[in-house]
């Protein structure tokens, strides 16, 4: 250790251990104070490969902006359910919040496409869309509500059937099944063509309302279920893949568009390269995840598609939701995803 010249020995040494306490937190020591405090909300817990790269996104942009940005995240609900989070992104109490597009509906209805049941018949075809004209068609009819949309999505998964009583082998054993669907009317829909009896329930009740059996099921990405401990207040996960759903990350308009552009562009470099890493970690956790569920307990069960694509055709789903997207929204998902009856 070299000494400073002309230091005084106190100063310096008390100086070194407050450094190496902040070292110590996993935080780095910035001189300046941050001139832009924002504030990152979601519905998603901390070990959730969307917060752990959310984390190190929000390091890389303070230490990039010399610590002049500091954004705080507050996982896991701790703000409010989803509805609640989207008003208070709307209304600026909160300044980021990534939300599947299929809630966002109540808001902005075209988000929701993404959503229509077996659109995309794997990974490639989803992100295709997504980051190519459908993603674009999207983003720009987030843009008229005065919300941000970063253009790269988040993916929260393909989503199957949880349930406390039986396993999900037709579209028959739905028939006045008592399911949790998150508050989105596309999903209602598609659980009442189902024959389903749905209820949209924020995630931050789901946990308890499967617990009390307030519902008997849910459907939910496999990462979902593991990380958020769906395992322990369910049996039978069925694998019925109905539909891919993503998390846009939504920034205020006011506030986003008043940050320097300079500081638009680091912030944005960094988010996105979050979002590729977390579909990395989704992937990867994917193929390990099914395994690890069945050791908690958890039975599988792999059902045909058809009589559920059946059940939607029959009662008017297809037709219904192309009347209300319109042709041309329409036109841009079947593009990736093929026809849709
Ligand atoms: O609410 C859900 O089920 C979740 C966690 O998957 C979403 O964010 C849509």
């Amino acid at each position: 250790m070299t000494m400073i010249p002309g230091a005084k020995r106190r100063t310096f040494i008390q100086g070194t251990a407050a450094a190496g306490a902040l070292a110590a937190l996993g935080r780095p020591a910035f001189a300046q104070t941050a001139e832009f405090t924002l504030k990152w909300a979601n519905n998603i817990p901390v070990t959730h490969p969307s917060n752990i790269r959310t984390r190190e996104a929000v390091d890389a942009i303070k230490k990039e902006t010399n610590g002049k940005v500091d954004i705080q995240i507050f996982p896991n609900n701790q703000l409010g359910g989803d509805t609640d989070m989207l008003s208070q992104v709307r209304s600026g109490a909160i300044d980021i919040f990534p939300l599947s597009g299929l809630i966002l509906q109540t808001l902005v209805p075209l988000a929701g496409i993404n959503g229509l049941a077996f659109a995309f018949k794997d990974y490639q075809t989803v992100w295709a869309a997504m980051d190519g004209e459908l993603g674009a068609y999207i983003r720009a009819a987030i843009a008229k509500v005065n919300l941000h949309t970063f253009d790269r999505i988040l993916d929260n998964g393909y989503r199957n059937i949880t349930t406390s009583s039986k396993p999900i082998n037709t579209a028959d054993d739905l028939k006045g099944f008592k399911i949790r669907v998150p508050v989105s009317p596309l999903w209602t829909s598609m659980f009442k063509a189902f024959g389903a009896a749905p209820t949209g329930i924020n995630f931050s009740e789901v946990y308890s309302s499967l617990q009390t059996k307030v519902i008997e099921g849910q459907e939910n990405p496999l990462a979902i279920i593991d990380i958020a401990k769906l395992y322990e207040v369910q049996k039978y996960c069925s694998m019925t893949g109905h539909m891919w759903d993503g998390q846009w990350i939504l920034a205020n308009g006011r506030r986003w568009n008043g940050l320097p552009k300079e500081i638009q562009a680091v912030i944005t470099k960094h988010v996105t390269a979050a979002v590729m890493a977390q579909r990395d970690d989704i992937r990867r956790l994917n193929n390990g995840l099914e395994a690890q569920l069945k050791a908690k307990g958890m039975i599988f069960n792999y059902p045909e598609v058809k009589s559920f694509r059946e059940a939607l055709s029959k009662a008017g789903f297809y037709k219904e939701w192309r009347g209300k997207f319109g042709d041309e929204a329409m036109a841009k998902l079947e593009k990736y995803s093929g026809k849709l009856l």
